[in-house]
């Protein structure tokens, strides 16, 4: 099952200017960037609160006009992309959620942030919501 929220992944076109505002105004902390080229991103793990236990945003910015950032920013603009719940096991929070009939992006799980294994579940079978699995790395 679904453990906790994990991130709410927001699209952003400059991810620069986007770490710089959610620091200024939100007072938020980044804990994390990386670029993950199967992904097509350029990512920041912004900290809510004084510790992780708040949950974080995550910004995504496009490393190339094809990607799914790049897509969601051309029909959508900025703004909320993604929610992603943390799992203890994606292949069987996976499972579960194809018997109850959601359609799941990937075969096999993927490499997401940090060496995290996700998956994500169709938008269109979750209400008009992308939402992600999260299995944190052991
Ligand atoms: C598309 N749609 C969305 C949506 N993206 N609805 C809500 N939230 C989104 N993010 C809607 C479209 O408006 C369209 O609606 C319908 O879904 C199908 O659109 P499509 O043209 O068939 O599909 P695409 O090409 O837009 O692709 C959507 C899809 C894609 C979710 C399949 O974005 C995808 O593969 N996403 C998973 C990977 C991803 O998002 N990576 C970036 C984050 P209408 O009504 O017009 O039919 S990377 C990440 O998250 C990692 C680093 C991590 O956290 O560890």
């Amino acid at each position: 099952g679904l453990l906790r929220i994990d991130h709410v992944g927001v699209a952003v076109a400059d991810l620069d200017a986007a770490i710089e505002f959610y620091s200024r105004v939100f007072g938020m902390t980044c804990v994390h960037v990386e670029e993950n080229q199967d992904q097509g991103v350029r990512e920041a793990m912004m900290s809510v609160g004084p510790t992780p236990a708040g949950g974080c945003v995550q910004l995504l910015a496009p490393l190339s006009p094809t990607s799914a950032i790049a897509k969601f920013l051309d029909r959508s603009g900025p703004g909320v992309q993604q929610v992603a719940y943390t799992v203890r096991d994606v292949e069987a929070a996976a499972a579960a959620l194809r018997s109850r009939g959601m359609r799941l992006l990937y075969d096999a799980p993927r490499r997401g942030t940090a060496g995290s294994r996700i998956n994500f579940v169709h938008p269109k079978d979750a209400g008009g919501v992308l939402v992600e699995l999260v299995e944190p790395p052991r």
